[in-house]
């Protein structure tokens, strides 16, 4: 081998030799990145897995906020439903109690215009409607329709009177 030769085998020795530092060099950069790229990945993954857990925890509690949503409907639904029943018991009871006091109203209304003066309850007395120990009970009828009279004409109204007996009653 001439000088030259040599001297140019060495340059080459000499630049494979930085060459491959260089490759092992950007080799183990790549790996480190690599690595470093795993681990984001994990630690990614982790977060992931953690929002899943607070969202399956999140779900569970709106099936359970749903379907006790739907049971205070339901009761309220219930409720409702009773309200009305005794509304229209409470109804009922009215219209009886109504059908009462005009059937008492017309069996004292001896000239029959609708309202019911003490002379005409007293008439109603005497004629035999109340006799014996019934009368105690017309005593009792009296005062408390001289005490419907709440507008002081000494009649009592069937308004006055259904009024009155609803007061009692109700
Ligand atoms: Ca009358
Ligand atoms: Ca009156």
């Amino acid at each position: 081998m001439s000088i030259e030769a040599s001297v140019n085998f060495g340059e080459t020795i000499e630049r494979v030799r930085a060459e491959r530092i260089r490759v092992l060099t950007s080799l183990e950069r790549c790996e480190s990145a690599a690595e470093a790229a795993q681990r984001s990945v994990e630690k990614r993954r982790e977060e992931v897995e953690l929002c899943q857990a607070a969202a399956n925890d999140a779900n569970e509690r709106l099936d359970g906020a749903y379907i006790r949503l739907d049971e205070a409907r339901q009761q309220l639904a219930r409720m409702e439903e009773k309200t009305d029943e005794d509304r229209r018991s409470v109804e009922r009871i009215e219209a009886q109690l109504d059908g009462a006091c005009a059937d008492y109203i017309e069996k004292f209304d001896v000239n029959g215009d609708g309202r019911v003066t003490p002379m005409e309850i007293m008439r109603s007395v005497f004629s035999g409607l109340f006799t014996g120990e019934k009368l105690s009970e017309a005593e009792h009828i009296v005062k408390a329709m001289f005490r419907a009279d709440e507008n002081g004409d000494a009649v009592v109204d069937l308004a006055e009177f259904t009024k009155a007996v609803r007061r009692m009653c109700l």
